[in-house]
């Protein structure tokens, strides 16, 4: 049984052949892994304060982590209105917004506007530019995480686009009492319509009590883990298990393994990308590639320009 305890035996150890029973097993709980990722870093993200009031823990984007390539920031926001996200631009880069309780208005200075409510799923390429507003659409606190992935010199500039999946959209799976919802690449043989400009992966999974789960994830990208509920076994089995509000920066190797040895279920998301390996130069809201090129865009949105022209007489209502 100890096969199933770990992801797989270490590369140096004698090749050991099981019965057919326990290789069927482990294969019962994912994909092949062979070299799994163990977590270098977990760091919990506390509770501050951004945009108009709104509370947010962020992960990746923090000062002990600046950004983990192709990732500038992940927050786990919490917004009860009157507080929000009012109008604010954004250029060089992708947000993605995925709502896990309640609902958020966003609208845009090109007439494109929308709720996204529980499950929904938002993943708009600012590119060249947006100004938008994004504000909570129902009583209580909203609640819900939101990506920013950088693009690559070439795409820093394209025209601006949206995809939006609602909650019945977005795939799901299930295999051994582990489901995922698919938002972004592959897990189970079930893959998302989404577009990454920049190869990225997006798996939001439960694990009721007692499952494990091994995804592969490719050996050049960077990847991380942020825990949703309950509490998890991450990298290998012998560590001390995750609980929510932590993400975990996954080192070198081609997957993940995890573990619910809890009697509560299991969420996190797992995010992965492929790395720019380019220059970052971040102005707040606008993320580029050079200080030159902050400056333009700086010149660009104070005066309208490249991409801001609907910015001149624009305002959310
Ligand atoms: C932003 C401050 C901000 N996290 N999570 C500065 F708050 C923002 C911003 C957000 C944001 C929006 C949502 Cl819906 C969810 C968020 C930060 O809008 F863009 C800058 N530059
Ligand atoms: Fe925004």
């Amino acid at each position: 049984m100890r096969v199933i305890g770990s992801c797989s035996p270490p590369p140096q150890s004698k090749p050991i052949s099981f019965p057919s029973f326990i290789r069927n097993m482990s294969a019962a709980v994912g994909d092949t892994v062979s070299r799994p990722r163990s977590v270098v870093k977990k760091v919990l993200a506390k509770p501050q304060h951004d945009g108009d009031g709104a509370l947010v823990r962020r992960s990746i984007g923090r000062m002990e982590l600046r950004s983990l390539d192709p990732f500038l920031m992940l927050d786990e926001f919490f917004v009860t209105a009157p507080a929000g996200f009012p109008d604010h631009p954004h250029r060089g880069f992708e947000t993605v917004t995925y709502m896990l309780e309640g609902a958020f208005n966003h609208q845009d200075f090109a007439g494109h506007k929308g709720t996204i409510r529980t499950g929904d799923l938002q993943w708009m390429t600012a590119g060249r530019g947006i100004i938008h507003s994004e504000m909570p659409a129902g009583p209580g606190t909203q609640r819900g995480l939101q990506l920013w992935i950088n693009l690559s010199s070439n795409d820093k500039m394209i025209e601006p686009n949206y995809q939006e999946l609602r909650k019945e959209d977005i795939k799901t799976a299930e295999e051994g009492g582990v489901e995922v919802r698919v938002i972004a690449g592959e897990a189970m043989g079930v893959r998302s319509p989404v577009y990454t400009r920049t190869p990225a992966m997006y798996l939001d999974f439960t694990l009721k009590p007692g499952a494990e789960w091994r995804q592969s994830i490719p050996e050049s990208w960077n990847s991380f883990v942020y825990v949703i509920e309950g509490e998890g076994v991450f990298g290998s089995s012998n560590t001390s298990p995750a609980s929510p509000h932590h993400v975990l920066i996954l080192g070198s190797g081609d997957g993940l393994c995890v573990w619910n040895n809890s009697s509560n279920a299991l969420r996190f998301v797992l995010i992965g990308g492929q790395p720019l390996n380019e220059p970052v130069v971040q102005y707040g809201p606008f993320v580029m590639n050079t200080q030159d090129e902050i400056d333009q865009t700086i010149d660009d949105y104070h005066f309208c320009r490249n991409g801001f022209e609907k910015a001149k007489y624009w305002q959310s209502q």
